[in-house]
């Protein structure tokens, strides 16, 4: 999760100056209490306590099971007292606050309990959705992921979100018993967003990343966490901007006027074994643990991205074999051509990297994607689709009871 480091540390801190004995503002107590929960203080942008705000906290593991059986997925709330204090309790996570007050509203994943959560509300934003006429029989209501927000689906197909706090969200119905993804956005302070001519349908395929978002993880992020990433043999080995959430480019370079990913990759070929890559989690499945996060891909029957550029990379599929508890690697070898151009890979067409491990072996336990050069070159990015398989089949262990 991108928000973890900082606000990791902001609790850090927080504990630490809980714990000294000479603090005459040490309270021991609070933070035996939310051993399980979350202590949290409202404010506002002055610093001044938000009293009878709403705080809820929404268990990510818990979540599809709780709307597959029409239940609540709150876990606990309460209102900030005069002083803008409230506590909350859970003891699963990764969770979700949510706070809505006069002020706005703010909502944060946590990975763990928090003594002295200190948060301050901004303005809502609204989403407003259309779904076409041909996914009729449309559901009767639209869900956000890991989130108390749900909005009932109007006989015209319409949906309303009155208000909704700052995220990135993906969009859910259950149909049939089961969660379907219907779209993933990202919603701004005071944002009016509108998403109409949605489609509610099992595609046969995945749009992994289309770098149309500022958000530097594939497209489901909201649903399952993942980041995109860099790494490299040594230091001199780099990847230029150093941050990719700077390498999201929109010009008229980009793919289809859009915005694509352009890295330069700075490496001395001259000596061997140096390399650098860039890749992307499938999800970091903040639901399990991370080094046994890891999705099936058995039903894919081919990978396509477009690409323009000039050198020579290699898409490489990775994933952790459970017997061995082993990291596997794929990979297949493709040149760069100064036109975007649409590379389409299929599973035979990928190698073993290291030992002897087929497409059949890795599929059903991949967890990252990456591309990654020896030398130098100019890598032009976008529209990374993963064909034969629908998102909700993709993501289905994070999506059932
Ligand atoms: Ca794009």
């Amino acid at each position: 999760m991108k928000l973890a480091l900082p606000l990791n540390c902001f609790a850090m801190l927080m504990i630490m100056a809980c714990g000294n004995p000479s603090d005459p503002n040490a309270k021991g107590g609070v933070w035996d209490e939310t051993e399980n929960g979350v202590a949290i203080l409202v404010i506002d942008p002055q610093g001044n306590p938000v009293p009878n705000a709403r705080v809820r906290i929404v268990p990510e593991q818990t979540w599809a099971r709780d709307i597959l059986s029409d239940r609540n997925p709150v876990a606990d709330s309460a209102l900030t007292d005069s002083h803008g204090q409230a506590l909350v309790h859970t003891s699963s996570w990764p969770s979700n606050l949510e706070v809505e007050s006069t002020l706005g509203m703010i909502r944060e994943s946590l990975s763990s309990p928090d003594s002295a959560r200190r948060v301050t509300p901004k303005s809502p934003g609204t989403l407003d959705g259309v779904l076409l006429a041909e996914s009729k029989p449309w559901p009767d209501s639209m869900h956000i992921a890991g989130s108390s927000f749900v909005a009932k689906v109007q006989s015209d197909g319409s949906f309303h979100f009155a208000k909704l706090p700052t995220s990135d969200y993906m969009l859910l119905s259950v149909i049939a018993d089961k969660l379907h993804i219907v779209a993933t956005t990202n919603l701004d302070t005071s944002a009016n967003l509108l998403m109409d001519s949605l489609r509610i349908e099992d595609k046969d395929s995945v749009l992994l990343d289309d770098f149309e978002d500022q958000i530097d993880a594939n497209r489901f992020h909201a649903l399952s966490g993942s980041g995109w990433w860099y790494m490299s043999s040594d230091s001199n080995s780099q990847i230029i901007p150093s941050n990719p959430r700077a390498a999201f480019v929109a010009s008229t370079e980009s793919f289809q006027q859009g915005q694509s990913f352009h890295v330069r990759f700075a490496i001395d070929s001259s000596v061997a074994g140096k390399f650098a890559l860039c890749g992307f989690d499938l999800g970091e499945s903040r639901l399990t643990h991370p080094s046994t996060a890891s999705y099936d891909l058995s039903g894919v029957d081919s990978i396509s991205f477009w690409a323009k550029g000039k050198g020579s990379m290699q898409l490489q599929m990775n994933g952790l074999l459970p017997l061995t508890s082993q990291i596997a690697q794929i990979s297949v070898a493709f040149s760069l051509d100064s036109i975007w151009t649409r590379h389409v890979i299929r599973p035979a067409q990928m190698k073993p990297l290291r030992g002897t491990t087929t497409w059949q072996e890795l599929a059903p336990y991949t967890n990252s994607f990456n591309w990654m050069s020896t030398g130098e070159a100019d890598f032009w990015l976008d529209q990374i689709q993963l064909h034969g398989i629908s998102d909700s089949e993709l993501y289905s262990t994070l999506l059932r009871k």
